[in-house]
């Protein structure tokens, strides 16, 4: 018993692992053990009761040392940080890291986040649709025929194919409706391509959210509500807004919605050019045609749209002061918006 014993010690300072521990209470304790083999192969028949007693005795004293000395092994290797299969490296594996750089988020997923749950709070879906678009629901199904000089105010990338890369969200107006029906309150945030030129403030790829709201009695006072609920959301204070007429052929009446300038309270500066407002949200009724090309019952129903420059809001909001860098790949720009953990 006492040679197991000291071979078990021996083998216990050898092993390098949890693993390695295991393995050896097996060889010793588990059913095919030394240990356990001793107790079985004895004939306790040809003992007498004095020598059963006293034998019974040294042996779970035998098995009570053997699980001591294994458990103390255990609890060496833990403490190593051995459980991994790892040799013991010196390294305090508690100590909290000292590199404690997060990921960061684009800044358009940012506002897209933010904006998509604002709408959502309103009862709103988040819808999207396609990047590469037909002419009809790009033009024709918005009430801009071909001849018609709206087209030329969005310069268009054409396809071989006649399809072309959407110039605008409101392309999802009528697959929506003809897809969904009315009553319809849906969001489409997306990607648009212009060909234009491209300065601070113009870039050939950006993004745009579509606001889309069919149901009954539907009119502009539901559209000023929802707006300024919005606003409010996302600058985190009352806005004051005004409604001036802007011209699009799929809303009638049309207009232009300008944000009173957050950076000086309407008195003029720099970022408002002097006048004190910000333009911010092109909106309107939806023009009739567009829900009959939805095929929608204007007898029944009316609604609002809205195309708010994704791009420009978070220009606003982040206080970016080119367009240019949301695309521009570098990741000092991108790294100055890190996710909070
Ligand atoms: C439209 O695209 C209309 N579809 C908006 C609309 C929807 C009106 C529904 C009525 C009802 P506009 O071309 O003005 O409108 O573009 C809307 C917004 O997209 C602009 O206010 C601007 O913020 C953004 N935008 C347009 N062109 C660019 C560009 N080249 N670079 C960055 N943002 C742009």
């Amino acid at each position: 018993m006492e040679e197991i014993l000291q071979q078990l010690e021996a083998d216990l300072a050898k092993a390098k692992t949890l693993p390695e521990v295991e393995q050896l209470r097996v060889k010793y304790l588990g059913r095919k053990g030394s240990i356990t083999l001793l107790a079985k192969n004895t004939d306790f028949s040809r003992l007498s009761p004095d020598e059963k007693r006293s034998f019974g005795q040294r042996l779970n004293a035998l098995k009570n040392r053997a699980e001591e000395a294994i458990q103390e092994a255990q609890q060496r290797l833990a403490q190593q940080g051995a459980s991994l299969g790892m040799v013991w490296s010196g390294a305090d594996l508690s100590l909290p890291s000292s590199d404690r750089r997060f990921g960061a988020m684009h800044p358009i997923s940012l506002i897209q986040r933010e904006l998509e749950e604002i709408f959502q709070g309103m009862g709103f879906r988040v819808l999207s649709g396609y990047e590469v678009e037909t002419e009809y629901y790009n033009f024709d199904a918005l009430n801009i025929p071909p001849d018609h000089p709206a087209r030329d105010m969005q310069d268009t990338f054409w396809l071989d194919d006649g399809r072309l890369l959407r110039t605008h969200t409101s392309a999802n107006q009528v697959r929506a409706l003809e897809r969904y029906g009315a009553p319809i309150r849906a969001i489409f945030p997306g990607r648009c391509f212009r060909n234009e030129a491209i300065d601070a403030s113009h870039e050939n790829t950006f993004y745009q959210l579509e606001g889309l709201l069919v149901d009954r009695d539907i009119s502009v006072a539901h559209l000023i509500g929802v707006m300024k609920t919005l606003l409010s959301a996302v600058f985190h204070r009352e806005v004051t807004v005004r409604l001036r007429p802007g011209f699009f052929p799929f809303v009638e009446p049309g207009f232009e919605l300008d944000v009173q300038c957050l950076i000086c309270g309407g008195n003029g500066c720099a970022t408002c050019k002097r006048s004190g407002w910000i333009e911010l949200i092109p909106c309107g009724l939806v023009h009739p045609r567009v829900l009959e090309f939805g095929r929608v019952d204007t007898r029944i129903f009316s609604g609002f749209a809205f195309g708010m420059g994704l791009t420009r809001m978070a220009m606003m909001k982040f206080g970016i002061p080119d367009i240019r860098l949301f695309n521009s790949g570098d990741i000092r720009f991108y790294e100055q918006f890190p996710v909070s953990m």
